[in-house]
């Protein structure tokens, strides 16, 4: 019979040789973490992801999800490239995490396959493994696991590798080895909080997701609230800005196995008023196997929209205005408030004559809002 270090290092080696960087366990016990989630929770912080409210106890204990767990074990892989971000406000902005293949694809094809190496290991081991969608808290487990500290941006860092790489979680019911938990290492550094467009982190280590730019871009299924749009900016789908700043991420260096998240060419600084003509077809075939598809068309013209009336640039006038006949009404009301921010004789003509005909009581009063700021502008 093995023992607990002996198993330890034969999965860990087994993760290697799935492609992930890094492979930790840590016991399952009551975590810090756990009533933290149920006081955000209480407090309204997770917007309209009610999907987090319904699974509390699996949530917050493994026990509820695998009978018997003993050990949460959790592996890193890396999504950083070298490519530069674009500062262009007539191109969209993407999370570098978007830029290549579908992580939930590439990991979970990689810690299934892990699982089934650790059912070759033990074959009386029992457990499921999840790459993000599953009730588990992957960051509160994975510091524990000693494989990061969870910085006052809400996601797990480390000295050597900063923040740019994605976590996978199988919970077990075998006894491991557990490394010490990681040590916090923000120390005074402030510069993530400082630096959030929309003031997301409301208080360190304490994320408000109805402020957060990758919640409303990418979770966030209705409107934008009017007052975070121009904040906002041209990010079309999430947001790195507290993870850029971050003084430990200038260690990042390109790992071998971040070749499947290596950016698209048409991904990573697309010309915003081409994504505003793709009609649904051309969404589907352009963001196959990509986590943009996430976003889901209309969310995701929307947010087109709004980076175009972030784009200071008259010439985006036209195709907004062409969109205020969008089948979605979610687009044409946003585009309603883009050429609202533009501006100018045009925007106000083609507004006005869309006020005239639109039916929906939302993109009317859209349409009515973007009309006073012509008029005040
Ligand atoms: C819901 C969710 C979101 C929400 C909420 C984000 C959040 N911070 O929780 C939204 C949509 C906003 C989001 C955004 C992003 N996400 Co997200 N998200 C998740 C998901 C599914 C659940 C996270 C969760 O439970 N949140 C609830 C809160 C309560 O939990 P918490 O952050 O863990 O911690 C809170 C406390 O418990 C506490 N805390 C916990 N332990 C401890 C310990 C101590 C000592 C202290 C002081 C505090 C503390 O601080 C927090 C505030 O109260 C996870 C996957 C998973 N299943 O875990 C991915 C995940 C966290 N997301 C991920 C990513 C990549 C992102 C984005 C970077 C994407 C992007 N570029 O747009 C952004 C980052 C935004 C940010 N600043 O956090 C990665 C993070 C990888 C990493 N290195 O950390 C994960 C792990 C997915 C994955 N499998 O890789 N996400
Ligand atoms: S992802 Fe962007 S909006 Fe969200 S907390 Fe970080 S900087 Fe703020
Ligand atoms: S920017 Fe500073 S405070 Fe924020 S996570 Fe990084 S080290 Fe911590």
């Amino acid at each position: 019979m093995e023992t607990p270090a002996e198993l330890t290092r034969r999965i860990v080696e087994a993760a290697r040789r799935e492609g992930f960087d890094r492979c930790a366990a840590a016991p399952v016990r009551a975590l810090v973490a756990a009533p933290r989630l149920r006081r955000w929770l209480q407090e309204g912080l997770h917007a309209d992801m009610a999907w987090l409210e319904r699974d509390v106890d699996r949530r917050t204990d493994p026990r509820n999800v695998v009978p018997g767990a003993r050990s949460v074990l959790i592996v890193t892989r890396s999504y950083y490239t070298d490519d530069p971000i674009v500062t262009d406000a007539a191109r969209g902005r993407i999370s570098r995490y978007a830029w290549g293949d579908e992580y939930h694809e590439v990991m979970g094809q990689a810690i299934g396959r892990l699982y089934e190496r650790i059912q070759r290991l033990v074959p009386t081991a029992s457990g499921r493994y999840y790459v993000d969608t599953g009730p588990v808290m992957e960051k509160a487990w994975a510091e524990l696991a000693g494989l990061g500290w969870i910085g006052k941006h809400t996601n797990l860092l480390t000295r050597g590798e900063g923040s740019w790489f994605f976590l996978g979680a199988i919970i077990l019911d075998l006894e491991l080895h557990y490394a010490p938990p990681a040590r916090d290492h923000c120390g005074t550094c402030t510069a993530c909080i400082d630096v959030c467009p929309t003031q997301a982190i409301v208080a360190p280590y304490v994320l408000d997701a109805n402020r957060c730019i990758a919640y409303l871009t990418i979770e966030n299924r209705g409107p934008i609230p009017p007052e975070m749009r121009s904040a906002i900016g041209n990010r079309i789908f999430g947001c790195d800005d507290c993870q850029d700043v971050c003084p430990w991420n200038r260690f990042a260096q390109v790992a071998a196995g971040a070749a499947a998240f290596a950016a698209r060419p048409e991904n990573r600084a697309p010309e915003l008023i081409d994504l505003l003509q793709m009609d649904e077809e051309a969404f589907r075939a352009r963001f196959r196997h990509s986590p943009i598809r996430r976003a889901k068309y209309g969310g995701f013209l929307r947010n087109v929209a709004v980076a175009l009336g972030n784009c200071g640039d008259r010439s985006a006038v036209p195709p907004l205005a062409a969109a205020l006949e969008h089948p979605v009404p979610l687009v044409r009301g946003h585009c309603a408030w883009a050429l609202g921010r533009l501006g100018g004789e045009q925007a106000k003509r083609a507004l006005a004559a869309a006020l005239a005909h639109e039916s929906d009581p939302d993109v009317r009063s859209e349409l009515g809002s973007a009309l006073d700021m012509t008029a005040s502008g």
